[in-house]
């Protein structure tokens, strides 16, 4: 019984190691506690294609059963223009499947523990290749990173956020995907009162299996 508890135990730092979460959020040096103010979901370490049918689900938005979390996370309160803010994997994880690293925001129409995702959502941040890509795995900028970091754009109304982050790995055969995200909760404070942001996706509806993205074949 003992033996077995213990493979148990040592099997488990390479069951996290196969994949990735995002529940660390980031506000300029500090990587903030696990699910402080991310939301947790009901999907283990993912990740998520089914055959392209993650593409038209809601669970597109902040993951498979994110929404039975959505009261646990605080609130980060972040100023617009001003601090440096993203997300870390868990333990450290170094992203090791090639594929995009793509984080948008959409706004709450109130309290963000309220709000799923269904609104426009606009992109802060994307790492993709070099440019020029050679077309390998290590042409990825994201790979062997375990922390996505940006400053908060001044352009961005005050109000309550998700901001969510998202993984697409491509290394499957063929055109299948793999998709790994996470939404956090934020509050942004802002001198901004311009036009809201012009170029937006609903999820779903922001992916289609015809995109180049999706038809790339790696
Ligand atoms: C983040 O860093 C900026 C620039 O140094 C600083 O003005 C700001 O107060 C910091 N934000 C937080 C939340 O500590
Ligand atoms: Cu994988």
């Amino acid at each position: 019984m003992k033996k077995t508890t213990l493979n148990l135990l040592l099997a488990l730092p390479t069951l996290s190691a196969a994949h990735y979460l995002f529940p660390h959020f980031i506000i300029n040096d500090t990587v903030t506690k696990e699910y402080e103010y991310v939301r947790e979901h009901d999907n283990g370490f993912q990740p998520s294609w089914s055959d392209g049918a993650i593409l038209t689900s809601n669970d597109l938005r902040c993951n498979k059963g994110s929404e039975n979390h959505a009261s646990a996370p605080q609130t980060a309160k972040v100023v617009a223009g001003r601090d440096i803010v993203g997300f870390q994997t868990n333990l450290a994880t170094k992203i090791y499947h090639p594929g995009p690293v793509t984080i948008l925001m959409s706004q709450a129409p109130g309290d963000v523990r309220d709000y799923d995702g269904s609104g426009d959502w606009f992109k802060v941040y994307q790492l993709g290749t070099k440019d020029p890509w050679d077309g390998t795995d290590q042409g990825w900028l994201t790979r062997d990173r375990s922390q996505f970091t940006f400053r908060l754009p001044a352009e961005i109304a005050k109000g309550q956020y998700l901001m969510r982050i998202e993984q697409m790995a491509v290394h499957q055969p063929y055109k299948a995907k793999e998709f790994f995200m996470q939404c956090a909760h934020v509050e942004v404070d802002s001198q901004y009162n311009g036009a809201p942001p012009s170029a937006t996706i609903k999820l779903p509806g922001g992916y289609t299996k015809n995109d180049p993205a999706i038809q790339l074949d790696s």
